[in-house]
């Protein structure tokens, strides 16, 4: 009887913003909900993805942004690990999303952008949004999830030095053991200061594959040499195994440059930058709005994402890198139970 009057109060307590299904977090229930599929591979030893939800509440419009969310889990699917997408649900941060709960975020206007200063208050007060690169990074430390794959990481932005509007994702990289790959750091952030920042937070930075120079997400190029490389997937994942076992409690940024072909777009990308950058100043937009809003313009300017997303060769890259890094940790704890 009391527990059928809990599961009618928990049905009761509906998320009345988003309308449908799913019930507000109760004060004693978790702050974390796993989904069955993500926990079933964790416990197994499996490789796994992380992957953030910005992107879909904040950086692309609906529906392309659902789909596209759902394409990127398949070619991390395909290629060998267990997509979790984390995004807050009603006050609740949920690792491995079903698909009404990506439509939740992808297509209400309730969503909001939660950075690690926000998840306090969005979990308190029942509110459901997109995670961004920190907050995903915490969500995945805690369920145990070392590999992370997102488009573009936040940086230190132009006129940074005076602003001090630098993305709290660069110091999550310094204080959070998950490794970051990503296709660089979009040009409408100021690329060398944001290696320089990286650099005095501790984390190490690599390119994956030919290039030696940090790429720029929508190009192979930036002008700013990488501090490290690595050729492949292997490689990859023995630095990260290497940095975990040394307990350095920080993050490594793993940037995987966009295949050549697409770089020939680059000049139009980099003048809708630009303007971009020029019409934030004019409209006075600051904090957690001017990379959405700069994301929005160059999307706008360019269909961009459209032209570019459908295949990251990060999502591929990043989950061959998740599977090697599993084996070098099966093998490990395999290795200090026969000892
Ligand atoms: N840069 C991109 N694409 C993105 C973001 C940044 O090229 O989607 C999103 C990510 O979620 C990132 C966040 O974590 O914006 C950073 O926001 P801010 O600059 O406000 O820290
Ligand atoms: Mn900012």
């Amino acid at each position: 009887m009391i527990i059928q009057l809990i599961s009618a109060l928990r049905s009761c307590t509906i998320g009345v913003a988003h309308g449908t299904y799913i019930g507000k977090r109760l004060l004693h229930d978790s702050l974390i909900r796993i989904s069955s599929c993500v926990k079933e591979a964790l416990n197994d030893g499996k490789p796994v993805v992380a992957l953030e939800s910005t992107i879909i509440s904040h950086g692309m419009p609906y529906p392309c942004n659902i789909s596209i969310a759902r394409k990127v889990e398949d070619i991390v699917r395909h290629n060998g690990s267990v997509p979790a997408t984390v995004g807050v649900i009603c006050g609740r941060i949920h690792i491995g999303l079903s698909e009404e709960e990506l439509q939740v975020l992808g297509k209400s206007n309730h969503s909001i952008k939660i950075s690690r200063r926000d998840l306090p208050h969005a979990l308190s007060q029942g509110l459901s949004g997109g995670t961004t690169v920190s907050a995903t990074m915490i969500a995945a430390h805690k369920a145990g999830i070392k590999v992370f794959v997102t488009g573009g990481i936040g940086g230190v932005h132009h006129g940074g030095e005076c602003t001090m509007d630098v993305s709290a994702d660069l110091t999550e990289l310094g204080r959070t053991p998950v490794a970051v790959v990503s296709a660089g750091v979009k040009s409408m952030m100021d690329i060398g200061r944001t290696l320089e920042y990286l650099e005095t937070q501790g984390v190490c930075v690599a390119t994956f594959g030919e290039s030696k120079e940090f790429p720029a997400f929508f190009s192979h190029r930036s002008g700013f040499k990488a501090p490290c490389n690595i050729q492949n997937e292997e490689e990859a994942a023995k630095l990260i195994a290497s940095s975990l076992e040394l307990g350095l409690g920080c993050g490594v940024l793993l940037a995987v440059p966009i295949p050549k072909e697409y770089t020939t777009i680059s000049h139009i990308i980099e003048e809708a930058v630009q303007q971009a950058l020029q019409e934030a100043r004019l409209k006075g937009i600051v904090g957690k709005e001017v990379t959405p809003f700069l994301l929005q313009k160059v999307n706008e300017l360019t269909d961009a994402s459209n032209k570019i997303l459908p295949d990251p060769d990060n999502a591929r890259v990043g989950s061959r890198i998740a599977v090697a890094l599993s084996k070098i940790l099966n093998a490990k704890k395999q290795q200090q139970l026969q000892t």
